[in-house]
C-alpha cells in the first residue's frame, strides 16, 4: 500500500523534470509527475516514470569491494579507506601529485562534485578532475566562454513559447530533452517557424518548415553560408552589432565565397540554405537550440562559435524568445561544471592558473594551490598508457562502455596502479577496479542538481541509501581522513552548500532555504540578482569588454575518411528509452520492451548494395574495433551514413569510435569515423561484446 510521496528531481537528463516518489515505508514503489513544476508541468517521459527501476536495490552494491585476483571480496569501510589512503599516498610519494586524478559525475549531486574537486585540488595538490562535460558540452563552455564569456544556455525553457523561429541543429529534443521536445512540438502547432538542421530525418525535421539535410561533420561551412548570405542580403542587426559586438568587419570578409563552398560541401542546396537565413535572421526572436552534432567533432569548438556568429549578427540574444542554447545532457552536467569539475578552473569558471583565484581558494581552504592545468579526463588515459599517470578515483561514469575507443580505455584502466570506482551497480568500468565503493542514489541523499537552464534545483532524501551506501562526498571526505586532511568534513550537504556559495559567485545569492522555496533559482544569483536570472547577457556580455567577439572560423575536416575498405560513416546517437551507459534504464522491463539490445541504422539503398536485410545479422568493423549487431533498414538515415546508439553494451558503438580529438576542448569526435559493415549468414545471432572479447 502507497502510504506516502516525496517530491525531488528526475536524475536522467538536463531537462529536470519534477518527480514525486511513492513510497511504501522505507521501499519506493513508484514515480509521478510533479503537477507545479514550472518545466515539466504535470508530465515526464518514459524514463521519467521509470525512475523507480534505475535505482531499485536488487543488484545494487551494498558493501566495499576489494580486488582478489580476478573477482571481488567484500571488505569493511575502514579496510577499503585504509587501502586506498595508502596506495595514494604511495602514488603521490613515488610519482608526484599529477600521477593521480579523479573523475567525477555530472549525474551526481552538486555537493558530491564540490567535493571532487576539492579533494583533488587542496588534499592531493592537483587539477587533475573532470567528467563527462568533456566528451559532451566542452566545446561550449570552450567556445562560448570565448565569444559571449559564458558557456551556459543562454534562455529559459519556457522561452520556447516566446519564439517565432526556433532552429535546431544538431539535437535530436523530442527523444533525449523529451520535455522540451513536446514544448517545441507544441510551439510549432501553435505558429512557430521550425527550422531543423541534422544529417538524419529526426521526428522534429519531419514536422519542420525547412529540414537542411546537411552531411555529417559540415556545420561551419553550412553555417558560414547562412551568414554570408545574411550580410549579402543586409538582413543583419546593424544596431546590434554596433553597440554589442566586436570584430564584425573581420567575420565578414572572411565569409567570402561561403555559399559557393556549401553548395559543393553540404549536400544543401542553396535556395534551402537561403530560405533558412531569411527565416531565422528576419525573426522577431529567433532561438537555436544545439547539441551533440555540433560539439562531438574535431571541429567543436569552432562548430560553436560559428552558431554563435550566426545569432550574434542578427542580434538574437538577450531577450526573451532569444538565444543561443546548447542544450545540456546529463541531469547535473551543468552543476558539475559549474562547480568546477574541470582541469582548467575552480567553481564558478574562475581559471586556476590566475594567481588571484588561487590566493582567493588557498585562504579559503588553508593550503597550498597548484597553478598548472590538469590533464582531461582522456588526458589521464592517455597519460596512463604512457606511463605518466598512476591512481584514478573515478564515480558516477562508465567510460568503458561512454568513451571512444574502448580496447584503449581498457587498456589504460588497466594499467593503472590504483582504480577506485564508485558506483550504483555492477558496471564494465567497475569490474576494472581495485576497490569499489557502494554509491547512495539521488533518491537517498540530499543535495541540488542545476539543469540546462541554469536551475539549481534542491533534492531531498526520500528512503536510506541500501547496505552501507554512502553519500559520495561522504566518501569522498574518509579520503580526504585518510590522507591527513579534515578539509572535507562538513556534517550536512547544506554545509557543503554554502561553503560553495561562498566561494562562487554566479551562486553567492543561494542558500536551501531559498531553493526549496521557489523551485530553484537559475544562476547569476547574487546581490544583484536575488532572485536568479531567467536570461543572460540582457545589457552586457559576460566577457571582459562587455561586448560579444564575432571571431570568423574556418572548415574543419572530419578526422576520418572513408575509403573501399570502411566506406559508411558511423554516427553515433540516442534513443527515447536508454540513458547513457544503459545501467539504470536498461533495469526497468518496460524500458527494455521497446528496443532491442544493439541496432544499426542503414539507408536501403546501402543495405542492398551489401545484402543486408533488415534485421538481418551484420558485422561492423573500423580501424579500431569490431561489433556484430541487427541492421534496421530506414530511409531516415541518409546514403552513405549508417548510425548506432552508444546504450547497449553487447554492441557497444564505441568499440569502433575515434579518439581524434579537437585541439581547442579535446573533445573526441564521436559523432564520425568510418565503418565496413557486412552481413552475417542468414539466421545466425549476433555474437555481444563479451563472446567476442573472451574469443580474441
Ligand atoms: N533518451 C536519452 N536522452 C538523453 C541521453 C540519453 O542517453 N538517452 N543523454 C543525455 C545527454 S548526456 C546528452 S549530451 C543529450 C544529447 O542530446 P542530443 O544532442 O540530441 O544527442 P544525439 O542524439 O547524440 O545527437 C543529436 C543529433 O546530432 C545529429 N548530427 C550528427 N552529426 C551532425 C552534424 O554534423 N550536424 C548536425 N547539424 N547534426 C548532426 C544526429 O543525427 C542527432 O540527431 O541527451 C541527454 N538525454
Ligand atoms: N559513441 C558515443 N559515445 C558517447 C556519446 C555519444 O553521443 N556517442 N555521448 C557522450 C556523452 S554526451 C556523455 S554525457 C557520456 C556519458 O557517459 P557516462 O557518464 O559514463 O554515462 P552514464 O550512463 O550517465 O553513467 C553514469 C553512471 O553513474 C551511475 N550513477 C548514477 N547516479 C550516481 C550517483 O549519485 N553516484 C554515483 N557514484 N554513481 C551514480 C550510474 O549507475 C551510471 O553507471 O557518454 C558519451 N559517450
Ligand atoms: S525529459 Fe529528462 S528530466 Fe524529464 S522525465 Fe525525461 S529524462 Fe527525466
Ligand atoms: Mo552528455
Amino acid at each position: 500500500m502507497t502510504i506516502h510521496s516525496k517530491s525531488t528531481i528526475c536524475p536522467f537528463c538536463g531537462v529536470g523534470c519534477g518527480i514525486n516518489l511513492l513510497l511504501d515505508n522505507n521501499t519506493i514503489t513508484g514515480v509521478e509527475p510533479q503537477a507545479s513544476h514550472p518545466i515539466s508541468r504535470g508530465q515526464l517521459c518514459a524514463k521519467g516514470w521509470s525512475t523507480a527501476y534505475g535505482i531499485d536495490t536488487h543488484d545494487r552494491i551494498t558493501q566495499p569491494l576489494i580486488r582478489h585476483k580476478q573477482s571481488f571480496k567484500e571488505t569493511s569501510w575502514d579496510h577499503a579507506l585504509a587501502f586506498i589512503g595508502k596506495k595514494i599516498k604511495d602514488i603521490i610519494a613515488n610519482h608526484g601529485a599529477d600521477a593521480v586524478g579523479i573523475i567525477s559525475s555530472a549525474r551526481a549531486t552538486n555537493e558530491d562534485n564540490y567535493a571532487a574537486q576539492k579533494l583533488a585540488r587542496a588534499v592531493f595538490n592537483t587539477n587533475n578532475v573532470d567528467h563527462c562535460a568533456r566528451i559532451c558540452h566542452s566545446p561550449t563552455v570552450a567556445g562560448l566562454n570565448m565569444t559571449l564569456g559564458s558557456g551556459a544556455m543562454t534562455n529559459s525553457a519556457s522561452d520556447i513559447f516566446a519564439a517565432d523561429v526556433i532552429m535546431v541543429i544538431g539535437a535530436d529534443p523530442t527523444e533525449n530533452h523529451t520535455i522540451l521536445g513536446g514544448h517545441i512540438m507544441r510551439a510549432k502547432l501553435q505558429g512557430t517557424t521550425l527550422i531543423v538542421i541534422d544529417p538524419r530525418k529526426t521526428r522534429l525535421a519531419k514536422l519542420a518548415d525547412i529540414h537542411l539535410q546537411l552531411k555529417a561533420g559540415s556545420n561551419i561551412e553550412l553555417i558560414n553560408a547562412m551568414l554570408e548570405e545574411i550580410i549579402e542580403q543586409q538582413w543583419h542587426n546593424k544596431d546590434f552589432i554596433h553597440r554589442r559586438c566586436e570584430g564584425f568587419v573581420s567575420l565578414a570578409a572572411a565569409l567570402e565565397g561561403a555559399m559557393a563552398t556549401a553548395i559543393k560541401t553540404t549536400g544543401v542546396n542553396g535556395a534551402l540554405i537561403h530560405a533558412a537565413a531569411k527565416a531565422y535572421s528576419q525573426a522577431s526572436n529567433g532561438m537555436i537550440l544545439y547539441g551533440m552534432g555540433i560539439t562531438q567533432y574535431v571541429s567543436g569548438t569552432f562548430n560553436v562559435i560559428s552558431l554563435s556568429n550566426l545569432a550574434l549578427v542578427c542580434g538574437h540574444i538577450g531577450r526573451p524568445g532569444t538565444g543561443i542554447n546548447p542544450l545540456r545532457g546529463q541531469n547535473n552536467v551543468q552543476g558539475a561544471c559549474d562547480m568546477g569539475c574541470l582541469p582548467n578552473v575552480y567553481p564558478g569558471y574562475q581559471p586556476v592558473d590566475d594567481i588571484a583565484n588561487r590566493e582567493k581558494f588557498s585562504q579559503a581552504w588553508g593550503c597550498h594551490l597548484s597553478l598548472q592545468k590538469g590533464l582531461t579526463s582522456l588526458g589521464m588515459s592517455t597519460a596512463s598508457l604512457q606511463g605518466d599517470f598512476h591512481g584514478l578515483i573515478l564515480f558516477g561514469e562508465n567510460p568503458v562502455v561512454t568513451d571512444p575507443d574502448q580496447n584503449q580505455v581498457r587498456a589504460a584502466l588497466k594499467k593503472l596502479d590504483l582504480l577506485v570506482v564508485a558506483e550504483l551497480t555492477m558496471t564494465d568500468t567497475a569490474k576494472l577496479a581495485d576497490v569499489i565503493l557502494p554509491a547512495a542514489s539521488f533518491a537517498e541523499k540530499d543535495g541540488t542538481f542545476t539543469n540546462c537552464e541554469r536551475r539549481v534545483q534542491y533534492i531531498q532524501q526520500v528512503v536510506s541509501p541500501p547496505g552501507t551506501a554512502k553519500t559520495d562526498w561522504q566518501w569522498l571526505a574518509d579520503i580526504a581522513q585518510q590522507l591527513g586532511s579534515d578539509k572535507l568534513n562538513w556534517k550536512t550537504s547544506e554545509a557543503v552548500f554554502s561553503e560553495m556559495a561562498r566561494l562562487t559567485p554566479i551562486y553567492s545569492g543561494m542558500s536551501y532555504q531559498k531553493l526549496k522555496k521557489n523551485h530553484g533559482l537559475q544562476w547569476p544569483c547574487n546581490q544583484q540578482y536575488p532572485q536568479g536570472s531567467a536570461i543572460l547577457h540582457r545589457e552586457q556580455f559576460a566577457t571582459s569588454t562587455g561586448k560579444a567577439e564575432l571571431i570568423p572560423v574556418h572548415p574543419v575536416a572530419i578526422d576520418e575518411t572513408t575509403d573501399t575498405e570502411y566506406p559508411l560513416t558511423l554516427t553515433t546517437n540516442r534513443l527515447h528509452f536508454h540513458y547513457g551507459c544503459g545501467s539504470m534504464t536498461r533495469k526497468s522491463p518496460l524500458l527494455e520492451r521497446e528496443t532491442p539490445a544493439g541496432i544499426l541504422f542503414i539507408n536501403p539503398a546501402d543495405a542492398d548494395a551489401n545484402q543486408i536485410h533488415h534485421l538481418g545479422p551484420v558485422a561492423v568493423r573500423s580501424r579500431r574495433g569490431y561489433i556484430e549487431t541487427r541492421a534496421i533498414c530506414t530511409e531516415d538515415v541518409p546514403p552513405g551514413l549508417v548510425t548506432m546508439p552508444y546504450h547497449f553494451r553487447e554492441a557497444p558503438s564505441n568499440q569502433l569510435t575515434n579518439n581524434a580529438q579537437d585541439p581547442v576542448s579535446k573533445m573526441p569526435e564521436l559523432k564520425a569515423c568510418a565503418v565496413a559493415v557486412t552481413p552475417l549468414a542468414a539466421g545466425c545471432q549476433p555474437r555481444d561484446s563479451d563472446t567476442l572479447h573472451r574469443s580474441r
